[in-house]
């Protein structure tokens, strides 16, 4: 059994047409948190949700909001996440030239501070971060769109960082995994350490199943039972 993996529902891949009902419906689920995807069309090829978004669902919603800003420079966004509600937010290696400042800037404004990693970025990059992260959050496919095939490298990537980061004494930073985070690839995905799953159409929003089911079976797939 497994009382340490959350399951973050990514709302991108929600019915934007009944945003607020799909909410309800996580709500009852128990889901623990909000993914939300944010791009800028210029560091991925494709637009996500907003800070707009977000203060209308923290109207509606105590469920935790878990930001992924695909965006350059991201510095420049944190203080008005945090003020539309982020309680987790994870910015990408890739996407700026002072990482341990856009890090300490998260923590200063209150969010659990993560870092994105592309899936060709080398873990290596968080030989001198390790102290200014809560997370981090290992791409399974190239960022940009959802209902994507998994970089199959990527489970191996997953065992290394969870094996690197309890080398360091680290093992209470969670990997956070998004990206095809399926109802097939969940048990390899969480038998290499991953604690946060993010579910988008091929976990948490599937075709021809409700969420409630969804929700249940990617429980069960890990608690064994
Ligand atoms: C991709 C984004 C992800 C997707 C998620 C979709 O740019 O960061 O969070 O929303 O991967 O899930 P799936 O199951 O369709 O790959
Ligand atoms: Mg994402």
């Amino acid at each position: 059994m497994n009382d340490k993996i959350k399951i973050s529902a990514s709302l991108a891949c929600a019915d934007m047409l009944n945003l607020e009902r799909e909410v309800r419906l996580l709500e009852r689920a128990g889901i623990d948190l909000l993914h939300i995807d944010i791009m800028d069309g210029i560091f991925v090829p494709n637009y996500g949700l907003n800070m707009d978004i977000m203060r209308a669902l923290k109207r509606i919603t105590d469920i935790p909001m878990e930001c992924h800003l695909m965006i350059h420079d991201p510095e420049r966004y944190i203080e008005r996440i945090t003020e539309a509600g982020g309680r987790y937010l994870s910015v990408h290696y890739e996407a700026t030239l002072h990482i341990q400042r856009a890090l300490a800037l998260i923590r200063r404004n209150n969010m659990k501070a993560g870092v994105a990693l592309n899936p060709a970025t080398s873990i290596e990059v968080l030989d001198y971060i390790a102290d200014d992260i809560d997370f981090v959050n290992l791409m399974m496919i190239n960022p940009g769109f959802a209902g994507q095939k998994l970089i199959p490298a990527m489970i191996r990537k997953i065992s290394d960082t969870r094996k690197y980061l309890d080398r360091r004494g680290k093992e209470h930073i969670d990997i956070l995994v998004d990206g095809n985070v399926s109802i097939d690839n969940i048990p390899s995905m969480v038998e290499a350490g991953a604690t946060i799953l993010v579910g988008g159409t091929s976990g948490i929003f599937r075709k021809n199943h409700s969420i409630e089911e969804s929700v249940e079976l990617v429980r069960t797939l890990y608690h064994g039972n």
